[in-house]
C-alpha cells in the first residue's frame, strides 16, 4: 500500500519530526505560520506579484522554460521583498529540523531558495522531481543535502495546484517511476507547509481553475558547501544584508564554512558591518 502524508504540528518536538521525514521523505506540518507572518509576507509580496509576468525572463536552459511553467509566476530573492520573510527563515520547526539532519554533514547551512511560487490558472502538472538533482554531479551514494519546504500562502487544492509528492520515495533506487497511486496531494491550508527531503519525489499540480492562484513559498536550507540554487549574494543587496539579523545574514552565506565563501581571505561578516 502507498504511504500517506502524515500531518503534524509544528509545535513537535525536532527529532520526532526528522524521523517521520526519516520514514516518508515528506510531512505536511499545519501552522506552519503564523496569523501575523502569513498575512505580512503576502501583503509585502502583494504589488512584486502584481508587476510580475508568468514564466521565465532568462532561462539557463530551455528545459527549464517547462519544468518552472510558462502560467507561473516566479520570484526569488525574498529576504529583499520582505521582512517577514526574515522571522519565517529563523522560523524555529525549518532550522530545527535543519540542525538534526544537516549537521551531521557541514558546520553549518545556507538558505538555498527563498522562492515564491505561484501556479496560475491553466498550468500543467509539472514532472515529478528531486531538488537535490539540482546537484546531479554528485553521484550516489551521498549524504542527505537538502531539506526543502512549500509554505502554502493560499490555500493549497486538488484543483489550484497543490504539490504533488511520492511519500517513501526518497529510499527509491533514481530511477524507479511513481505510479499514480502513490503520488500524494498536499492539500493544506494557508499557512502551513509541505516539509520534504532533497531527495523525495514531487512536483507541483495543474491548476484546473479559472481563476484561482495557487500561491506558494519555496523555503528551504542546504549543506554549507555547496553551492546554493538561488544566488543570494545578488538577489539580496548588500544594503538589505547589513539590516538583517546576525542569525539571518549567516544563513544567506556571511557566514564562511570554514575555508570556503571567504572575503579578503576571512570572514564575510566583516563586511556587513562596515
Ligand atoms: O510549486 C510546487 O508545488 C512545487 C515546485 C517545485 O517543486 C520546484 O519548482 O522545484
Ligand atoms: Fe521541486
Amino acid at each position: 500500500m502507498a504511504n500517506q502524508l502524515e500531518r503534524v504540528q509544528s509545535s513537535i518536538d525536532a527529532k520526532e519530526l526528522a524521523k517521520f521525514l526519516e520514514r516518508d521523505g515528506a510531512v505536511v506540518v499545519t501552522n506552519a505560520l503564523t496569523e501575523h507572518q502569513l498575512a505580512g509576507i503576502n501583503g509585502e509580496l502583494d504589488d512584486a506579484i502584481a508587476a510580475t509576468a508568468p514564466g521565465l525572463r532568462n532561462p539557463t536552459s530551455d528545459r527549464f522554460v517547462e519544468f518552472y511553467g510558462a502560467r507561473t509566476i516566479r520570484l526569488d530573492g525574498l529576504p529583499a521583498k520582505s521582512k517577514t520573510f526574515w522571522s519565517i527563515m529563523e522560523s524555529s520547526f525549518m532550522t530545527r529540523v535543519a540542525d538534526e539532519l544537516l549537521l551531521p554533514n557541514c558546520e553549518d547551512y545556507l538558505l538555498n531558495t527563498g522562492q515564491l511560487i505561484q501556479i496560475g490558472p491553466g498550468e500543467t502538472v509539472q514532472a515529478l522531481h528531486r531538488d537535490e538533482d539540482a546537484w546531479s554531479y554528485y553521484k550516489q551514494p551521498k549524504p542527505l543535502l537538502q531539506v526543502e519546504a512549500m509554505f502554502a500562502l493560499s490555500d493549497f487544492t486538488v484543483e489550484n495546484g497543490a504539490t504533488q509528492v511520492v511519500p517513501g520515495s526518497h529510499l527509491w533506487e533514481p530511477d524507479r517511476e511513481a505510479q499514480a497511486h502513490e503520488i500524494q496531494r498536499a492539500v493544506m491550508e494557508a499557512g502551513s507547509a509541505l516539509l520534504y527531503l532533497g531527495n523525495a519525489l514531487h512536483g507541483g499540480g495543474a491548476n484546473t481553475t479559472a481563476d484561482q492562484w495557487r500561491r506558494g513559498m519555496f523555503f528551504g536550507f542546504v549543506l554549507g558547501w555547496l553551492r546554493t540554487e538561488e544566488n543570494m549574494f545578488l538577489t539580496v543587496p548588500l544594503e538589505v544584508a547589513r539590516e538583517m539579523p546576525t542569525r539571518a545574514q549567516e544563513l544567506l552565506g556571511y557566514k564562511a564554512h570554514g575555508g570556503i565563501g571567504v572575503v579578503d581571505v576571512g570572514s564575510p561578516m566583516a563586511l556587513l558591518a562596515g
